[in-house]
């Protein structure tokens, strides 16, 4: 009797089976991700770190989900993008500086970017705004590299209103270069909020929205400029108007995003890709060395983009996700870009293998959940010239052309860097050295290095500089 009933009960399950396994396998609903990034705006210049800019909209993200105040990206545009884009350090590849417009390398085509892997988890995938990962060959550029749609520009360094560089158009839609008027990070505002409004809530989306905004050159419309009639410095003034002009565009997103009902659904990423500019050597190609001085303020931290002390590298951050992430919420803890790639693709239910080896790690219990962050060490810049790492509190600042200048941090006590301590830790600064050393084995010099060095080569062996003819005979009588 017992396997009659055994038997009917297995009947019965199997018949139940196939009622239950619809719900029980119905895969979660993904997540839309929208990552926001500023270009060369100073720590300190939104309103939730006290500034006198009025950024509204990014302070009620700030305040309605979790403020990042040991996120690092790297010194400058390429390199952090890159970062991003690969989930590895720039040295691994080459990329530790920003591409010039004149140059010709990219973002080496053998690394699998993150919207190629969110594509391959189901995502619509589209930047709308600045690339700088290659221009010069069509090989590099966001269509090539997983991205469904890009529109803006391919450098991004350029006129708000002419997005010309040097005289060049930059701006481009899908690949096609488009000449058309209006003050950049309006443009970029209004193609986000139409992609948004056009899109199929069915698919999970992954915007990229990276504004040219606020670096040089500084560049406002008149209402926006109007409003810091107060400040008298004319370039403060207008890196303040491009700031509040920045977030009102982001206030729109935001409620295009609400409107259409998807903000439940979606993960907003905020953040700098580098520290205010500091010194105009950093500034870009546009000159700015005639200005009294710099308008980005990184606050608190030492000097700003180019440099890997924390005011180049420690960005302001923010993560918004409306119950899943508290509001209010500050995470204390180290979070480097390259953490983005494996933790982003996690969310969305992706796979980070296929690609090389991550120097990336799965921040997300950490942004949301209050964990400590699995991250123990940071490398800000691995060049042939210095080297900036961090283990533990413990920072290492490394010049090594001779003379070579060595200073060590302790970042928890000292985040300003005003007290190298090096002379008192030497065991501490050797061993950041030979980690330093380690990495370096792996690295890639910088391309635009190699690609200057080569240029150095063949000027090496060009004809004898003599004298012309006529000099020649003068010098003879
Ligand atoms: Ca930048």
């Amino acid at each position: 009797m017992g396997n009659v009933w055994t038997m009917a009960a297995a009947l019965a399950a199997a018949a139940l089976a196939p009622l239950a396994a619809p719900a029980a396998a119905a895969p979660p609903q993904k997540p839309n991700i929208v990552v926001i990034i500023s270009d060369d705006q100073g720590w300190k210049d939104v309103g939730f770190h006290g500034s006198d800019i009025k950024t509204p909209n990014i302070d009620a993200l700030a305040a309605g989900g979790a403020r990042l105040e040991q996120f690092y990206a790297q010194p400058m545009c390429s390199p952090t993008r890159a970062a991003l884009m690969t989930g590895r350090y720039p040295f691994r590849y080459g990329l530790q500086i920003a591409i010039p417009s004149a140059h010709t390398y990219g973002l080496s085509t053998d690394e699998r970017l993150l919207p190629q892997a969110l594509k391959q988890a189901g995502y619509e995938t589209d930047l709308i705004g600045k690339w700088h990962l290659g221009h010069a060959d069509t090989k590099f550029w966001p269509l090539n590299r997983g991205f469904d749609h890009h529109y803006g520009p391919l450098l991004g360094e350029i006129d708000y209103f002419t997005h010309e560089q040097h005289g060049v158009l930059d701006w481009f839609r899908d690949g096609e270069p488009v000449k058309e008027p209006g003050y950049s990070t309006t443009l970029l505002g209004d193609a986000a909020v139409k992609l948004i409004e056009g899109h199929d809530p069915k698919t999970p989306l992954f915007l990229d929205l990276s504004f040219n905004a606020a670096h040089a050159p500084f560049q406002a419309p008149a209402a926006d400029l109007e409003r810091y009639a107060s400040i008298a410095e004319p370039a403060r003034r207008a890196y303040a108007a491009q700031v509040t002009a920045m977030d009102g565009e982001i206030g729109r997103v935001i409620k295009a995003l609400d409107d259409k009902g998807l903000r439940d659904n979606t993960l907003i990423l905020f953040q700098s890709d580098n520290g205010g500019t500091r010194n105009p050597m950093f500034s870009g190609e546009v000159d700015t060395s005639s200005l009294k001085s710099l308008p980005p303020d990184n606050g608190p931290y030492r000097e700003g983009k180019g440099t890997v002390y924390e005011g180049g590298t420690r960005v302001v951050a923010i993560a918004n996700w409306p119950g899943r992430i508290k509001p209010g919420t500050v995470v204390d803890e180290m979070i480097h870009e390259v953490d983005l790639y494996p933790t982003l693709v996690g969310l969305a239910g992706g796979s980070a293998a296929g690609g090389k080896p991550l120097d990336g790690l799965d921040v997300w219990g950490t942004i949301s959940e209050g964990q400590k962050s699995p991250r123990t060490e940071i490398v800000y810049d691995l060049q042939p010239f210095r080297a900036g790492l961090r283990r533990g509190d413990w920072k290492l600042v490394w010049r090594t052309p001779l003379p070579q200048a060595v200073e060590l941090y302790d970042i928890a006590k000292d985040p300003s860097e005003k007290d190298n301590v090096a002379a008192a830790h030497p065991d501490t600064v050797a061993a950041l050295q030979a980690r330093a050393n380690a990495l370096a084995k792996d690295m890639v010099p910088p391309l635009l290095l190699q690609t200057e060095f080569k240029a150095m080569k063949a000027r090496m062996s060009l004809p004898p500089a003599l004298p012309d003819d006529d000099a020649i005979d003068g010098a003879a009588e």
